[in-house]
């Protein structure tokens, strides 16, 4: 069984995503015995959840680890939750720009990654990034991505859930945000992409 990643494509502020660059390269050279399969999303609302899921649908995964990046910032987070929010300044590929709604307006509040967070923080001790929990995943595309994923996954109720997927049987998911690339993104927080890429394995390692 395969591990599914993913990343995202361009966004204002990322002409290039270093989140697709990452999955991009993750699947040239996967990490010795780990099966991968992935994809790239767009940063639109409607449809990054649907095709994440048509894709879960499609390839059965044994876990499914989502990869964006976080503007600012430069470490490695592991989100712990996903909530039912979406707000930001930023529109989306569509245009769309929430002041603030619901994501799903009879659905929880919000769902906590069901990736093993503890032992993948711990694979990631003494790595040249440092790596951290994060009680946060914004309110943008990253969050909706985690909280829709989790929301079909868990219910085993959204589109293109596997059959039975929800409850104890369901599969593991999660979102890592990764710090700008100095390659692409320079700026103060942007780190190396091969400290970024080598983090990644060590997450994709733990979870094989
Ligand atoms: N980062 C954005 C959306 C796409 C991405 O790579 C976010 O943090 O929501």
């Amino acid at each position: 069984m395969s591990i599914l990643i993913s990343g995202f494509g361009p966004f204002p502020g990322f002409a290039i995503n270093p989140s697709q660059k990452l999955v991009e390269s993750l699947l040239a050279a996967p990490p010795a015995g780990v099966p991968l399969a992935g994809i790239i999303l767009p940063v639109k609302y409607g449809e990054a959840p649907r095709l994440l899921l048509e894709k879960v649908a499609a390839v059965r995964p044994s876990a499914v680890v989502s990869f964006g990046v976080a503007t600012g910032s430069d470490d490695i987070r592991l989100e712990r939750i996903g909530i039912n929010w979406d707000e930001s300044t930023v529109p989306d590929g569509t245009g769309d720009t929430p002041g603030g709604r619901r994501i799903a307006p009879d659905g929880p509040d919000g769902f906590f990654s069901t990736l093993p967070l503890a032992r993948m923080l711990a694979a990631l001790e003494g790595h040249e990034l440092p790596a951290r929990i994060s009680n946060s995943a914004g309110t943008y595309l990253c969050n909706h991505l985690m909280y829709c994923t989790l929301l079909a996954l868990e219910s085993g109720s959204g589109s293109g859930a596997p059959p039975g997927a929800g409850g104890s049987t369901a599969i593991p998911a999660g979102f890592v945000h990764i710090p700008p690339a100095r390659e692409w993104n320079p700026g103060p927080t942007a780190r190396p992409f091969a400290a970024i890429r080598g983090a990644a394995l060590r997450v994709l390692g733990e979870l094989a």
